[in-house]
């Protein structure tokens, strides 16, 4: 299973080709809507938000709701284009001098891209490094996610931190329905779980805003009902926590990624670490505590994933910062007119999805196949051999 997207953020579309998925699993376009209208909401988000609309066309590789086993592709158009035909020209006609971008803003991709693909028009690297990407990125997660869901598997997100704000994780959650944890995010405008901390956080993205400046913060996500053994331990390259880690930062201005406690295991002792392990007639094995965030030895243990990252204030700021224009070398303050205050509400839908897409990759390595009907087979064969270990 691989895809590969492409698109500029102001450019017509974004697009992505999906290979690898088997026929027969039922795929909802309202479903995968749904979720490209999460990520476009969460508080602090910026003007470019009022213009898109984002829904997804499907292209290839599902007919009467289901896939059928051939590419998939998907596409999610970009209603701000219309602004930027002359720009985004792919036409050498349309190229225009004095619209090149010489400034490389700090914090972003400008100028390491510039030097290394030797343009002398940053918008070449900010048109693609851009956040915008999430959005197809999303929608792949989100048919990933759908793959998953006839085998009990389901994944959460939420926000833990804006801003030095602090609110409860899934470890300090663990005892409420998923039902529950997942309608008070949605009802929260930052996707945080406790009201009073949702306030606080809205403050803190309003004062950044007045003060021209952004805000990060920390996700999590939590995904359930994983049968044991996804991944291995036996090359580096297929250990599911390394490949977890992997897609969480390649999510734009994402700096850290924690799994289970994380950090925290630094200051405890390994007996206050480690999971011990437990069995029962009615649940087979199973550990006591889940520190270990559901992966041990680069495979699940069975118990839910519990995976963090933090994402940097966004770095395209209307307080200045100091940079160099590449044509006269000049010293000038970059500050921009258009950006989002606090994109973390939507980073934490955007982790949920790369997450899904991660697990349903590893799921489909262990029980691959090119149906439905032939992956069910080998999931309930490999479940009852769990069953009798
Ligand atoms: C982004 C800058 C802003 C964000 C954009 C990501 O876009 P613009 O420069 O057009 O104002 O709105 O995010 C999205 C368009 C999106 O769909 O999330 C950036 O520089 O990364």
């Amino acid at each position: 299973m691989r895809f590969l997207d492409s698109g500029e953020s102001h450019g017509p579309q974004l697009t992505a080709i999906i290979e690898g998925i088997p026929s027969g699993f039922d795929i909802s376009i309202e479903k995968i809507n749904q979720a490209l209208r999460n990520r476009q909401q969460g508080y602090g988000r910026g003007r470019r938000m009022q213009i898109e609309k984002d829904q997804v066309k499907i292209l290839s590789g599902i007919r009467f709701g289901k896939t059928t086993g051939a590419p998939i592709t998907l596409v999610i158009e970009n209603k701000d284009f219309k602004h930027w035909q002359d720009i985004m020209s792919v036409d050498a006609d349309d190229e225009n001098e004095n619209k090149r971008v010489s400034r490389p803003r700090p914090g972003h991709a400008d100028l390491n891209g510039g030097i290394k693909y030797n343009h002398r028009d940053l918008r070449n690297i900010l048109e693609r490094s851009s956040a915008r990407e999430t959005a197809i990125r999303v929608a792949v997660g989100s048919l990933a996610k759908q793959l998953l869901t006839p085998f009990g598997i389901h994944m959460l997100s939420h926000v833990t931190n804006i801003g030095g704000i602090q609110s409860k994780g899934f470890y300090q959650l663990a005892s409420m329905p998923l039902e529950q944890l997942s309608s008070r995010i949605d009802q929260s405008e930052v996707r945080c779980i406790e009201n009073e901390k949702t306030e606080q956080m809205k403050k803190e993205i309003d004062k950044a805003k007045n003060d021209g400046d952004t805000l990060g913060g920390v996700v999590e996500v939590v995904v359930l009902g994983l049968p044991v053994g996804l991944g291995s331990h036996v090359h580096w390259d297929r250990k599911l926590d390394a490949r977890l880690a992997q897609s969480m930062l390649s999510i734009q201005a994402f700096k850290g990624v924690e799994i289970g406690i994380g950090f925290e295991a630094a200051n405890l002792s390994g007996s206050q670490v480690h999971d011990e392990i437990a069995w029962s007639e009615e649940k087979g094995f199973m550990r006591v505590t889940n520190r270990a965030g559901g992966i041990e030895g680069g495979m699940t243990t069975g118990e839910p994933i519990i995976i963090r990252g933090v994402m940097k204030p966004i770095p395209t700021l209307y307080k200045p910062l100091q940079s160099i224009d590449i044509d006269t070398k000049d010293t000038y303050e970059a500050s921009i007119e258009r950006s989002d205050a606090c994109a973390v509400p939507a980073a934490s839908i955007v982790a949920e999805h790369v997450v899904s897409w991660e697990i349903a990759h590893a799921f489909f390595e262990k029980f691959s196949g090119d149906s439905y009907q032939e992956i069910k087979n080998q999931y309930q064969s490999y479940m009852k051999q769990v069953e009798g270990y």
